[in-house]
């Protein structure tokens, strides 16, 4: 059965109103007090309010001409390491200097309440992390665990200096150990999943009562694949997204919102009476 709580809307359309905001079904209320395993699925969405921009989000810069999809590859990397470090860089920096927003906190506190919780991201950044998230599985790697792309060492990298603004091409390092550059510590487009995380994901989506997945298109594969996991085991389904997605078909509820308004509601209609367990 599926129910859109609210109409779908084009992206915050302009007289979506945050602080008229219908109550969370009542139904998704009770389903998550009933939970025993939750498992929450997010996407570049989930960080969009901290001012990180998702993949569907136009470049700028020096990378305004490529699409993301294009850089994050071994081939980008291959053909000008230059550019493409540059980039990740340029993104690190932009993480570093942003906050977790009420979405990741949300998230966070939801994890108190439920007995079995796991938390399965696409995004590369420390954002859940920094909102007090333990045990992230981190599907596609994270921006902070570089490492050398031969002898696969991890490579220490320094914080960004906060003023110094990288916005250009940027020459990776190299590894102290064998001399080959260093890469960006995140899975490509081409290249697999990192074992471990995967198997602990697809086991998590496969014995979960509740699959919430947050701010993501669905459209990578194969972590958009999670969510088909769960609607075989029998889950019941959650979306949070401000626009229609590839996952709509699948969700038994989805909740049309961004994720920073929608979530604390959520957290607050399902649990504000009841204490942490
Ligand atoms: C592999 C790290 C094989 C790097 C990333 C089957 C069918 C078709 C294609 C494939 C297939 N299987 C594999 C492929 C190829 C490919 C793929 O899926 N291509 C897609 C484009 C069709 N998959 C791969 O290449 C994978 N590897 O298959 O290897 C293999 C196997 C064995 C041995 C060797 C090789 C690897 C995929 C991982 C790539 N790395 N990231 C980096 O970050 O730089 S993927 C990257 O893009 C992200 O991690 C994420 O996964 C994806 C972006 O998706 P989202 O996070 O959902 O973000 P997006 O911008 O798309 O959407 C944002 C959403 O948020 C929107 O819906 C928007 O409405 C919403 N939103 C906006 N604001 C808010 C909001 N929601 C809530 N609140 C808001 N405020
Ligand atoms: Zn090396």
């Amino acid at each position: 059965m599926k129910v859109l709580s609210r109409s779908v809307r084009t992206r915050y359309d302009p007289d979506w109103n945050p602080l008229q905001m219908t109550p969370i079904d009542p139904r998704i209320v009770q389903v998550l007090r009933a939970a025993t395993r939750v498992v929450v699925f997010t996407g570049a969405g989930v960080s969009a309010e901290s001012g990180i921009p998702t993949f569907r989000d136009k470049q700028t810069g020096l990378w305004e001409k490529f699409d993301a999809a294009e850089l994050a590859t071994p081939y980008a990397f291959e053909r000008d390491p230059a550019l493409v470090w540059g980039w990740y860089e340029w993104r690190r920096a932009a993480v570093q200097n942003a906050k977790p927003n009420p979405a990741h906190h949300a998230i966070a506190t939801l994890a108190n309440h439920v007995p079995q919780f796991a938390l399965v991201t696409q995004n590369v950044d420390d954002l859940h992390e920094r909102a007090g998230s333990r045990d992230v599985v981190h599907l596609h790697g994270e921006l902070c665990r570089p490492h050398c792309e031969n002898c696969r060492r991890p490579y220490a990298i320094p914080e960004i200096p906060p003023q110094s603004s990288q916005a250009g091409r940027i020459n990776p390092p190299r590894c102290e150990f064998c001399g080959a550059k260093i890469r960006p510590g995140v899975v490509w487009f081409g290249e697999r999943l990192p074992e471990q995380q995967w198997l602990a994901a697809r086991d998590a989506a496969k014995h979960c009562d509740v699959f919430l997945c947050v701010g993501t298109s669905s459209l990578v594969q194969p972590a958009a694949s999670l969510t088909d996991i769960a609607v075989n085991a029998g889950a019941t389904t959650i979306q949070v997204n401000p626009n229609p997605t590839g996952a709509d078909g699948s969700m038994t509820f989805t909740l049309r919102g961004p994720a920073g308004t929608v979530l604390p509601q959520l957290v607050a209609e399902t649990w504000a009476a009841v204490n942490v367990r």
